[in-house]
């Protein structure tokens, strides 16, 4: 393949993953004492085959983070543990984002938000290649008495295959070559 046929493949490659960025939103909920806790997105139109999933949970405050873990479901019924009883007492007042990019889990200095590695694995390892259209729940459980919280909404982002950003910016480089030539 010489130099200009492989810049328009990896042009088409770039804008095909790009193109398959698709953000579903779902509502708030009160984090209520004891209980389960749940809100669901219908995701219809998405990729049959789920390249990467990113969660941002908005606007999370609890009086006590220990009490709580937070999971998502797919369509399917895979689960993957988003945070799992931080180990703190501390109040959590912020938007959570969970992606595979992060660095590290929710940990007990993390109260004012960021983002993070699911604590059970990866979405990509989870989900990869599943179906994304049904029905996602998200679920912040409390497992203790005495505190309460609430969350203001969430989204679930299903992103194009890691590495596709990367692929456009060489592609890109090599046409700019060919017309600098
Ligand atoms: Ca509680």
């Amino acid at each position: 393949m010489n130099t200009k046929k492989l810049a328009f493949a990896l042009a088409l490659v770039a804008s095909a993953g790009l193109a398959n960025a698709q953000t579903f939103s779902g509502s708030g909920f009160a984090i209520r004492d004891l209980s389960a806790n749940s809100s669901t997105i219908s995701v219809s139109g998405g990729p049959v085959s789920i390249p990467g999933i990113e969660v941002t949970i908005f606007a999370l405050t609890h009086t006590w983070f220990g009490d709580l873990t937070c999971y998502l479901t797919a369509p399917n019924g895979d689960v993957i543990n988003l945070f799992v009883r931080p180990p703190t007492g501390n109040r959590p007042n912020g938007t959570y984002i969970f992606s595979d990019s992060a660095s590290a889990p929710v940990s007990r200095a993390d109260l004012s938000g960021g983002t993070f590695l699911p604590v059970g694995g990866t979405f990509a390892g989870t989900f990869g290649g599943d179906d994304s259209n049904g029905i996602w729940r998200l679920n912040i459980d409390d497992l203790a008495g005495g505190d309460v919280g609430s969350i203001q909404g969430w989204q679930l982002t299903i992103i194009p295959a890691p590495g596709a950003a990367a692929v456009m910016g060489l592609g890109g480089l090599i046409i700019g070559r060919r017309r600098r030539a």
